[in-house]
Protein backbone atom coordinates (compact mmCIF):
# COMPACT_ATOMS: atom_id res chain seq x y z
CA UNK A 1 0.00 0.00 0.00
CA UNK A 2 0.80 3.54 -0.45
CA UNK A 3 2.45 5.54 2.27
CA UNK A 4 2.02 9.02 2.87
CA UNK A 5 5.60 9.36 3.22
CA UNK A 6 6.14 7.30 -0.35
CA UNK A 7 3.12 9.65 -1.86
CA UNK A 8 5.21 12.67 -1.02
CA UNK A 9 7.90 11.62 -2.41
CA UNK A 10 7.00 10.38 -5.79
CA UNK A 11 4.61 14.14 -5.43
CA UNK A 12 7.89 15.87 -5.80
CA UNK A 13 9.43 13.49 -8.13
CA UNK A 14 6.41 13.84 -10.35
CA UNK A 15 7.12 18.00 -9.94
CA UNK A 16 10.28 17.37 -10.83
CA UNK A 17 9.70 15.93 -14.46
CA UNK A 18 9.65 17.95 -17.55
CA UNK A 19 5.92 18.45 -17.62
CA UNK A 20 6.13 22.65 -17.41
CA UNK A 21 4.74 23.98 -13.86
CA UNK A 22 1.03 24.06 -15.07
CA UNK A 23 1.97 20.09 -16.07
CA UNK A 24 3.45 19.26 -12.69
CA UNK A 25 0.79 20.37 -10.81
CA UNK A 26 -1.99 18.20 -13.26
CA UNK A 27 0.49 15.52 -12.30
CA UNK A 28 0.42 15.80 -9.01
CA UNK A 29 -3.31 15.89 -8.83
CA UNK A 30 -3.29 12.94 -11.16
CA UNK A 31 -1.44 10.75 -8.79
CA UNK A 32 -3.61 11.88 -6.01
CA UNK A 33 -6.71 10.40 -7.93
CA UNK A 34 -4.57 6.98 -8.34
CA UNK A 35 -3.90 6.77 -4.68
CA UNK A 36 -7.00 8.00 -3.67
CA UNK A 37 -9.26 4.85 -5.73
CA UNK A 38 -6.15 2.42 -4.46
CA UNK A 39 -8.46 0.36 -2.21
CA UNK A 40 -4.97 -1.86 -1.57
CA UNK A 41 -5.05 -4.26 -3.63
CA UNK A 42 -6.68 -2.79 -6.54
CA UNK A 43 -7.82 0.74 -7.92
CA UNK A 44 -11.60 1.18 -8.57
CA UNK A 45 -12.68 2.66 -12.13
CA UNK A 46 -14.03 5.03 -10.23
CA UNK A 47 -14.74 5.72 -6.56
CA UNK A 48 -18.61 5.40 -7.12
CA UNK A 49 -19.73 5.14 -9.81
CA UNK A 50 -17.65 2.00 -10.75
CA UNK A 51 -16.51 0.74 -7.82
CA UNK A 52 -14.78 -2.51 -8.39
CA UNK A 53 -11.69 -3.07 -11.29
CA UNK A 54 -12.66 -3.42 -14.50
CA UNK A 55 -10.71 -5.12 -17.09
CA UNK A 56 -9.38 -2.60 -19.59
CA UNK A 57 -9.56 0.28 -17.03
CA UNK A 58 -7.46 -1.69 -15.06
CA UNK A 59 -4.65 -1.80 -18.15
CA UNK A 60 -5.14 2.04 -18.76
CA UNK A 61 -4.44 2.26 -14.71
CA UNK A 62 -1.31 0.21 -14.86
CA UNK A 63 0.38 2.90 -17.02
CA UNK A 64 -0.48 5.38 -14.88
CA UNK A 65 0.66 3.52 -12.15
CA UNK A 66 4.37 2.59 -13.43
CA UNK A 67 4.81 6.27 -14.01
CA UNK A 68 4.40 6.49 -9.79
CA UNK A 69 5.86 2.94 -8.72
CA UNK A 70 6.47 -0.29 -11.51
CA UNK A 71 5.92 -2.79 -8.91
CA UNK A 72 2.17 -1.22 -8.22
CA UNK A 73 1.66 -1.47 -11.80
CA UNK A 74 2.46 -5.36 -11.99
CA UNK A 75 0.65 -5.65 -8.99
CA UNK A 76 -2.76 -4.04 -10.59
CA UNK A 77 -2.27 -6.36 -13.50
CA UNK A 78 -2.08 -9.48 -11.03
CA UNK A 79 -5.16 -8.67 -9.34
CA UNK A 80 -6.89 -8.64 -12.94
CA UNK A 81 -5.40 -11.94 -13.34
CA UNK A 82 -6.62 -13.74 -10.68
CA UNK A 83 -10.31 -13.04 -11.95
CA UNK A 84 -9.07 -15.06 -15.25
CA UNK A 85 -11.20 -18.08 -16.54
CA UNK A 86 -9.94 -21.73 -17.57
CA UNK A 87 -10.87 -20.48 -21.06
CA UNK A 88 -8.07 -17.88 -20.72
CA UNK A 89 -10.67 -14.93 -20.98
CA UNK A 90 -10.00 -11.66 -18.45
CA UNK A 91 -13.24 -11.07 -17.57
CA UNK A 92 -14.82 -7.25 -17.52
CA UNK A 93 -15.44 -7.09 -13.90
CA UNK A 94 -13.05 -8.78 -10.99
CA UNK A 95 -15.32 -7.94 -8.13
CA UNK A 96 -14.57 -6.12 -4.86
CA UNK A 97 -16.22 -8.51 -2.32
CA UNK A 98 -16.79 -5.88 0.13
CA UNK A 99 -19.15 -3.53 -2.44
CA UNK A 100 -22.23 -3.78 -2.95
CA UNK A 101 -23.31 -0.58 -4.87
CA UNK A 102 -22.81 -1.31 -8.23
CA UNK A 103 -25.36 -2.97 -10.43
CA UNK A 104 -25.21 -5.74 -12.52
CA UNK A 105 -23.03 -7.43 -9.18
CA UNK A 106 -21.82 -10.57 -8.68
CA UNK A 107 -25.22 -12.10 -8.14
CA UNK A 108 -26.76 -11.01 -11.66
CA UNK A 109 -24.18 -12.47 -13.60
CA UNK A 110 -24.05 -15.96 -11.43
CA UNK A 111 -20.93 -17.25 -13.43
CA UNK A 112 -19.29 -19.52 -10.94
CA UNK A 113 -22.86 -21.28 -10.13
CA UNK A 114 -23.27 -22.05 -13.66
CA UNK A 115 -19.85 -22.68 -15.07
CA UNK A 116 -16.46 -24.33 -13.90
CA UNK A 117 -14.63 -22.14 -15.79
CA UNK A 118 -15.44 -19.18 -14.22
CA UNK A 119 -12.67 -18.40 -10.25
CA UNK A 120 -14.79 -19.21 -7.48
CA UNK A 121 -12.62 -16.34 -5.68
CA UNK A 122 -12.82 -13.79 -6.78
CA UNK A 123 -16.35 -13.43 -8.36
CA UNK A 124 -16.49 -12.04 -12.14
CA UNK A 125 -18.22 -10.76 -14.22
CA UNK A 126 -18.94 -13.08 -17.84
CA UNK A 127 -18.24 -11.02 -20.65
CA UNK A 128 -15.00 -9.47 -21.91
CA UNK A 129 -13.32 -6.00 -22.90
CA UNK A 130 -10.44 -4.81 -25.76
CA UNK A 131 -7.43 -6.81 -24.97
CA UNK A 132 -5.47 -3.20 -23.73
CA UNK A 133 -3.40 -5.41 -21.42
CA UNK A 134 -0.23 -6.70 -23.27
CA UNK A 135 0.25 -2.89 -24.58
CA UNK A 136 0.17 -1.76 -21.03
CA UNK A 137 2.71 -4.58 -20.39
CA UNK A 138 5.04 -2.97 -23.18
CA UNK A 139 4.80 0.45 -21.72
CA UNK A 140 5.22 -0.82 -18.10
CA UNK A 141 8.46 -2.24 -19.55
CA UNK A 142 9.96 0.83 -20.92
CA UNK A 143 8.71 3.27 -18.01
CA UNK A 144 10.65 0.93 -15.39
CA UNK A 145 13.75 0.69 -17.67
CA UNK A 146 13.71 4.25 -17.98
CA UNK A 147 13.32 4.79 -14.15
CA UNK A 148 16.73 2.76 -13.50
CA UNK A 149 18.31 -1.14 -13.37
CA UNK A 150 16.25 -1.91 -10.35
CA UNK A 151 12.91 -1.24 -11.29
CA UNK A 152 13.82 -2.60 -14.48
CA UNK A 153 14.75 -6.15 -13.08
CA UNK A 154 11.59 -6.27 -10.32
CA UNK A 155 9.73 -5.80 -13.61
CA UNK A 156 11.72 -8.26 -15.60
CA UNK A 157 11.31 -10.76 -13.25
CA UNK A 158 7.31 -10.12 -13.33
CA UNK A 159 7.18 -10.98 -16.79
CA UNK A 160 7.36 -14.13 -17.58
CA UNK A 161 4.19 -14.77 -15.29
CA UNK A 162 2.23 -12.13 -16.59
CA UNK A 163 2.98 -13.32 -20.53
CA UNK A 164 1.50 -16.79 -19.94
CA UNK A 165 -1.42 -15.04 -18.40
CA UNK A 166 -1.66 -12.86 -21.44
CA UNK A 167 -0.87 -15.84 -23.80
CA UNK A 168 -3.54 -17.81 -22.48
CA UNK A 169 -6.13 -14.40 -23.03
CA UNK A 170 -5.11 -13.69 -26.53
CA UNK A 171 -5.55 -17.35 -27.51
CA UNK A 172 -8.78 -17.05 -26.11
CA UNK A 173 -9.74 -14.05 -27.80
CA UNK A 174 -8.33 -15.69 -31.23
CA UNK A 175 -10.45 -19.26 -30.61
CA UNK A 176 -13.27 -18.27 -29.78
CA UNK A 177 -14.31 -14.97 -30.94
CA UNK A 178 -12.88 -15.39 -34.78
CA UNK A 179 -13.07 -19.13 -35.14
CA UNK A 180 -13.50 -18.45 -38.81
CA UNK A 181 -9.81 -16.76 -38.82
CA UNK A 182 -11.40 -13.26 -40.64
CA UNK A 183 -9.07 -11.24 -38.82
CA UNK A 184 -12.28 -9.26 -36.75
CA UNK A 185 -13.26 -10.34 -33.54
CA UNK A 186 -16.70 -10.53 -32.30
CA UNK A 187 -18.15 -9.50 -29.07
CA UNK A 188 -21.80 -10.81 -27.16
CA UNK A 189 -22.88 -7.88 -25.45
CA UNK A 190 -22.29 -3.99 -25.99
CA UNK A 191 -20.37 -3.89 -22.60
CA UNK A 192 -17.54 -5.84 -24.50
CA UNK A 193 -17.09 -3.20 -26.94
CA UNK A 194 -16.36 -0.44 -23.38
CA UNK A 195 -18.58 1.73 -25.60
CA UNK A 196 -21.81 0.58 -23.75
CA UNK A 197 -24.37 2.39 -25.49
CA UNK A 198 -22.73 3.57 -28.63
CA UNK A 199 -24.44 4.30 -32.20
CA UNK A 200 -22.22 1.38 -33.52
CA UNK A 201 -24.84 -0.66 -31.41
CA UNK A 202 -28.12 0.97 -32.30
CA UNK A 203 -29.32 -1.60 -35.08
CA UNK A 204 -28.35 -4.35 -32.98
CA UNK A 205 -29.78 -3.81 -29.80
CA UNK A 206 -32.95 -2.74 -31.48
CA UNK A 207 -33.11 -6.70 -32.18
CA UNK A 208 -32.91 -7.62 -28.61
CA UNK A 209 -35.56 -8.71 -26.70
CA UNK A 210 -36.75 -7.76 -23.52
CA UNK A 211 -37.23 -10.54 -21.69
CA UNK A 212 -40.43 -10.97 -20.14
CA UNK A 213 -39.20 -12.81 -17.37
CA UNK A 214 -36.62 -9.96 -16.87
CA UNK A 215 -35.77 -10.60 -12.51
CA UNK A 216 -36.79 -6.61 -11.69
CA UNK A 217 -33.33 -4.53 -10.86
CA UNK A 218 -32.67 -1.59 -9.76
CA UNK A 219 -30.46 0.87 -11.18
CA UNK A 220 -27.45 2.39 -9.29
CA UNK A 221 -25.73 4.53 -11.97
CA UNK A 222 -28.65 7.16 -11.84
CA UNK A 223 -27.86 7.90 -8.19
CA UNK A 224 -24.18 8.65 -8.85
CA UNK A 225 -24.94 10.61 -12.47
CA UNK A 226 -27.71 12.46 -11.23
CA UNK A 227 -28.41 13.53 -14.90
CA UNK A 228 -30.33 10.87 -16.27
CA UNK A 229 -29.88 12.34 -20.21
CA UNK A 230 -26.05 11.12 -19.40
CA UNK A 231 -26.09 7.67 -19.40
CA UNK A 232 -27.91 4.58 -20.71
CA UNK A 233 -31.80 4.91 -21.04
CA UNK A 234 -33.75 2.39 -19.17
CA UNK A 235 -34.57 0.42 -22.19
CA UNK A 236 -31.13 0.06 -22.95
CA UNK A 237 -30.97 -1.08 -19.64
CA UNK A 238 -33.67 -3.97 -20.16
CA UNK A 239 -31.30 -5.22 -22.88
CA UNK A 240 -28.14 -5.33 -21.35
CA UNK A 241 -30.04 -7.32 -18.63
CA UNK A 242 -31.75 -9.45 -20.99
CA UNK A 243 -28.93 -10.31 -22.55
CA UNK A 244 -26.34 -11.03 -19.04
CA UNK A 245 -29.80 -13.48 -18.71
CA UNK A 246 -29.10 -15.02 -22.17
CA UNK A 247 -25.18 -15.17 -21.60
CA UNK A 248 -25.72 -16.55 -18.02
CA UNK A 249 -28.69 -18.79 -19.70
CA UNK A 250 -25.90 -20.10 -22.32
CA UNK A 251 -23.75 -20.89 -19.14
CA UNK A 252 -21.04 -18.59 -20.61
CA UNK A 253 -20.47 -21.17 -23.03
CA UNK A 254 -18.85 -19.20 -26.25
CA UNK A 255 -19.55 -22.18 -28.80
CA UNK A 256 -23.30 -22.28 -27.60
CA UNK A 257 -23.74 -18.18 -27.53
CA UNK A 258 -22.25 -17.75 -30.69
CA UNK A 259 -25.62 -19.80 -32.31
CA UNK A 260 -28.15 -18.68 -29.53
CA UNK A 261 -26.98 -15.06 -28.77
CA UNK A 262 -29.26 -12.49 -30.04
CA UNK A 263 -26.75 -9.70 -30.35
CA UNK A 264 -23.62 -11.00 -32.49
CA UNK A 265 -21.52 -8.30 -33.63
CA UNK A 266 -17.34 -7.44 -34.45
CA UNK A 267 -16.02 -4.56 -33.24
CA UNK A 268 -13.42 -2.94 -35.12
CA UNK A 269 -11.91 -0.93 -32.37
CA UNK A 270 -11.35 -4.41 -30.32
CA UNK A 271 -9.83 -6.27 -33.12
CA UNK A 272 -7.56 -3.09 -33.62
CA UNK A 273 -6.33 -3.49 -30.10
CA UNK A 274 -5.41 -7.27 -30.34
CA UNK A 275 -3.60 -6.52 -33.48
CA UNK A 276 -1.50 -3.80 -31.82
CA UNK A 277 -1.72 -5.65 -28.30
CA UNK A 278 -0.45 -9.01 -30.01
CA UNK A 279 2.67 -6.61 -31.88
CA UNK A 280 3.52 -6.35 -28.23
CA UNK A 281 3.23 -9.43 -27.07
CA UNK A 282 5.41 -10.66 -29.78
CA UNK A 283 7.55 -8.22 -28.94
CA UNK A 284 7.42 -9.52 -25.40
CA UNK A 285 8.12 -13.17 -26.33
CA UNK A 286 11.03 -12.23 -28.29
CA UNK A 287 12.74 -10.79 -24.87
CA UNK A 288 12.32 -13.87 -22.96
CA UNK A 289 13.16 -15.76 -25.41
CA UNK A 290 9.20 -17.63 -26.03
CA UNK A 291 8.77 -20.33 -28.72
CA UNK A 292 5.39 -17.90 -29.66
CA UNK A 293 6.89 -15.30 -31.43
CA UNK A 294 5.47 -16.43 -35.11
CA UNK A 295 2.20 -17.93 -33.48
CA UNK A 296 1.56 -13.84 -32.49
CA UNK A 297 3.20 -12.15 -35.49
CA UNK A 298 0.47 -14.19 -37.74
CA UNK A 299 -2.16 -13.19 -35.41
CA UNK A 300 -1.20 -9.55 -35.29
CA UNK A 301 -1.64 -9.61 -39.01
CA UNK A 302 -4.95 -11.00 -39.33
CA UNK A 303 -6.28 -8.61 -37.29
CA UNK A 304 -4.48 -5.96 -38.99
CA UNK A 305 -5.54 -6.89 -42.34
CA UNK A 306 -9.51 -7.65 -40.89
CA UNK A 307 -9.39 -4.54 -39.66
CA UNK A 308 -8.25 -2.40 -42.95
CA UNK A 309 -10.52 -4.72 -45.04
CA UNK A 310 -13.38 -3.08 -43.06
CA UNK A 311 -13.00 0.40 -44.06
CA UNK A 312 -16.14 1.86 -45.87
CA UNK A 313 -15.47 4.22 -48.60
CA UNK A 314 -18.29 6.06 -48.38
CA UNK A 315 -17.98 6.66 -45.03
CA UNK A 316 -14.14 6.82 -45.17
CA UNK A 317 -14.18 4.53 -41.41
CA UNK A 318 -13.94 0.92 -40.29
CA UNK A 319 -17.25 -0.60 -39.89
CA UNK A 320 -18.38 -3.17 -37.54
CA UNK A 321 -20.59 -5.92 -38.53
CA UNK A 322 -24.16 -7.15 -37.93
CA UNK A 323 -23.21 -11.03 -37.74
CA UNK A 324 -27.24 -11.68 -37.46
CA UNK A 325 -28.00 -10.22 -40.34
CA UNK A 326 -24.54 -9.38 -42.78
CA UNK A 327 -24.72 -5.55 -42.56
CA UNK A 328 -22.43 -3.21 -42.08
CA UNK A 329 -23.19 -0.52 -39.25
CA UNK A 330 -22.79 2.40 -40.71
CA UNK A 331 -22.26 4.79 -37.32
CA UNK A 332 -19.70 7.79 -37.12
CA UNK A 333 -18.16 7.13 -34.53
CA UNK A 334 -14.51 7.17 -33.35
CA UNK A 335 -14.30 3.38 -33.41
CA UNK A 336 -14.08 3.75 -37.04
CA UNK A 337 -10.06 5.40 -36.89
CA UNK A 338 -9.22 1.99 -35.46
CA UNK A 339 -6.67 1.25 -38.74
CA UNK A 340 -4.76 4.19 -37.01
CA UNK A 341 -4.59 2.59 -34.22
CA UNK A 342 -3.02 -0.72 -35.56
CA UNK A 343 -2.02 0.15 -39.21
CA UNK A 344 -2.41 -1.79 -42.54
CA UNK A 345 -3.97 0.62 -44.25
CA UNK A 346 -1.88 1.85 -47.72
CA UNK A 347 0.08 5.29 -47.53
CA UNK A 348 -2.54 7.06 -49.79
CA UNK A 349 -5.64 4.93 -47.48
CA UNK A 350 -4.33 6.33 -44.26
CA UNK A 351 -3.56 10.04 -45.81
CA UNK A 352 -7.33 10.14 -46.60
CA UNK A 353 -8.26 8.61 -42.76
CA UNK A 354 -5.53 11.06 -40.96
CA UNK A 355 -7.48 13.98 -43.33
CA UNK A 356 -10.72 13.04 -42.12
CA UNK A 357 -9.63 12.83 -38.32
CA UNK A 358 -9.01 16.41 -38.92
CA UNK A 359 -11.69 17.54 -40.92
CA UNK A 360 -14.65 19.45 -39.36
CA UNK A 361 -16.38 16.10 -39.12
CA UNK A 362 -14.24 15.37 -36.37
CA UNK A 363 -11.62 17.36 -34.57
CA UNK A 364 -11.46 19.93 -37.16
CA UNK A 365 -15.18 20.87 -35.99
CA UNK A 366 -15.39 24.58 -35.90
CA UNK A 367 -17.95 23.72 -32.17
CA UNK A 368 -15.39 21.97 -30.30
CA UNK A 369 -14.14 23.59 -27.81
CA UNK A 370 -10.89 21.47 -27.71
CA UNK A 371 -9.24 19.72 -31.03
CA UNK A 372 -10.54 15.91 -29.35
CA UNK A 373 -11.77 13.37 -30.41
CA UNK A 374 -15.63 13.02 -29.66
CA UNK A 375 -17.28 9.39 -29.33
CA UNK A 376 -19.13 10.65 -32.05
CA UNK A 377 -19.29 12.89 -34.89
CA UNK A 378 -20.95 15.64 -34.29
CA UNK A 379 -21.86 16.06 -37.77
CA UNK A 380 -23.62 13.12 -37.01
CA UNK A 381 -27.73 12.79 -36.92
CA UNK A 382 -26.67 10.31 -34.16
CA UNK A 383 -24.28 12.91 -32.14
CA UNK A 384 -25.58 13.71 -28.97
CA UNK A 385 -23.41 15.97 -27.24
CA UNK A 386 -23.78 14.70 -23.36
CA UNK A 387 -25.45 11.21 -23.98
CA UNK A 388 -22.36 8.84 -22.08
CA UNK A 389 -20.89 7.64 -25.65
CA UNK A 390 -23.54 8.94 -28.16
CA UNK A 391 -21.14 12.38 -28.20
CA UNK A 392 -18.92 13.49 -25.08
CA UNK A 393 -15.05 13.17 -25.75
CA UNK A 394 -13.40 9.98 -23.82
CA UNK A 395 -10.07 11.67 -22.18
CA UNK A 396 -8.99 7.79 -22.27
CA UNK A 397 -10.33 7.27 -25.85
CA UNK A 398 -7.79 10.08 -26.91
CA UNK A 399 -5.32 8.90 -24.94
CA UNK A 400 -5.43 5.37 -26.32
CA UNK A 401 -5.12 7.11 -30.03
CA UNK A 402 -2.47 9.25 -29.10
CA UNK A 403 -0.33 6.59 -27.55
CA UNK A 404 -0.84 3.99 -30.92
CA UNK A 405 -0.16 6.77 -33.05
CA UNK A 406 3.18 7.20 -30.99
CA UNK A 407 4.13 3.78 -31.58
CA UNK A 408 3.42 3.80 -35.23
CA UNK A 409 5.86 6.57 -35.23
CA UNK A 410 3.00 8.93 -36.55
CA UNK A 411 4.19 12.05 -34.11
CA UNK A 412 2.76 13.90 -36.45
CA UNK A 413 -0.52 13.00 -36.31
CA UNK A 414 -0.58 11.96 -32.18
CA UNK A 415 0.91 15.75 -31.31
CA UNK A 416 -1.58 17.63 -31.97
CA UNK A 417 -3.96 15.71 -30.61
CA UNK A 418 -1.86 15.01 -27.30
CA UNK A 419 -2.17 19.35 -26.87
CA UNK A 420 -5.97 19.17 -26.62
CA UNK A 421 -6.42 16.37 -24.54
CA UNK A 422 -4.10 17.82 -22.35
CA UNK A 423 -6.03 21.38 -22.91
CA UNK A 424 -9.12 19.40 -22.00
CA UNK A 425 -7.26 17.94 -18.95
CA UNK A 426 -6.22 21.70 -17.41
CA UNK A 427 -9.51 21.94 -14.98
CA UNK A 428 -8.57 18.90 -13.03
CA UNK A 429 -11.45 17.12 -12.19
CA UNK A 430 -10.67 13.84 -14.13
CA UNK A 431 -13.87 13.63 -15.13
CA UNK A 432 -14.75 10.37 -17.05
CA UNK A 433 -15.77 12.30 -20.59
CA UNK A 434 -16.63 15.97 -21.45
CA UNK A 435 -19.77 17.83 -23.21
CA UNK A 436 -17.47 18.61 -26.51
CA UNK A 437 -18.49 22.21 -27.45
CA UNK A 438 -18.30 23.55 -23.86
CA UNK A 439 -15.53 21.46 -22.37
CA UNK A 440 -17.99 20.60 -19.53
CA UNK A 441 -16.70 17.62 -17.35
CA UNK A 442 -19.34 15.00 -17.06
CA UNK A 443 -20.07 11.73 -15.61
CA UNK A 444 -17.82 10.16 -12.86
CA UNK A 445 -15.20 13.06 -11.60
CA UNK A 446 -11.99 11.29 -10.34
CA UNK A 447 -12.31 8.41 -13.18
CA UNK A 448 -8.86 6.44 -12.90
CA UNK A 449 -8.09 6.00 -16.58
CA UNK A 450 -8.57 9.64 -16.80
CA UNK A 451 -5.89 10.37 -14.57
CA UNK A 452 -3.69 7.36 -15.95
CA UNK A 453 -4.07 9.05 -19.54
CA UNK A 454 -3.30 12.83 -18.00
CA UNK A 455 -0.29 10.93 -16.16
CA UNK A 456 0.87 9.57 -19.52
CA UNK A 457 0.46 12.38 -21.57
CA UNK A 458 2.07 14.76 -19.18
CA UNK A 459 4.77 12.18 -18.76
CA UNK A 460 5.05 10.01 -21.22
C1 LIG B 1 -18.58 1.79 -18.46
O1 LIG B 1 -19.24 0.52 -18.47
C2 LIG B 1 -19.93 -0.03 -17.33
C3 LIG B 1 -20.37 -1.43 -17.72
O2 LIG B 1 -19.26 -2.23 -18.00
C4 LIG B 1 -21.12 0.75 -16.87
O3 LIG B 1 -21.58 1.67 -17.57
O4 LIG B 1 -21.61 0.45 -15.77
C5 LIG B 1 -17.86 1.92 -19.81
O5 LIG B 1 -17.43 3.22 -20.02
C6 LIG B 1 -16.67 0.94 -19.87
O6 LIG B 1 -15.92 1.13 -21.03
C7 LIG B 1 -15.77 1.12 -18.65
O7 LIG B 1 -14.78 0.11 -18.67
C8 LIG B 1 -16.55 1.06 -17.33
C9 LIG B 1 -15.71 1.45 -16.13
O8 LIG B 1 -15.02 2.66 -16.37
O9 LIG B 1 -17.68 1.95 -17.37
Amino acid sequence: MTTAAGASQRDARLAARPAGVRGAGLAARAAAVLRGNDTGVMVRAAPHLYPHQWSWDAAFVSVGLAHLDPGRACAELDHLFRGQWRTGMLPHIVFDPDETTYFPGPDRWGCAEVTDDAPVAPRTSGICQPPVQALAVERIVTLAERRGPGAAARVRAWLPGAYRRLLAWHRYLVRERDPLRTGLLAIHHGWESGMDNSPRWDGPYSRVAVRPDLAPYRRRDTRVVRDPAQRPTHLEYDRYLSLVAELRGARYDDARIRVTTSFLVTDVLASAVLAAASDALAGIARSLGAGEVAELEEHAERFRTGVAGSVDAGLGLALDTDLRTGEPLRAETAAGFAPLLCGGLGATAEREMVALLRSERWTGHPGLRHAVLPSTSPASPAFRPRAYWRGPSWPVVDWLVVWMLGRRGRADVAGPLRRAVLDELAGGSFAEYHEPFTGEPLGSAAQSWTAAAALDLLLG
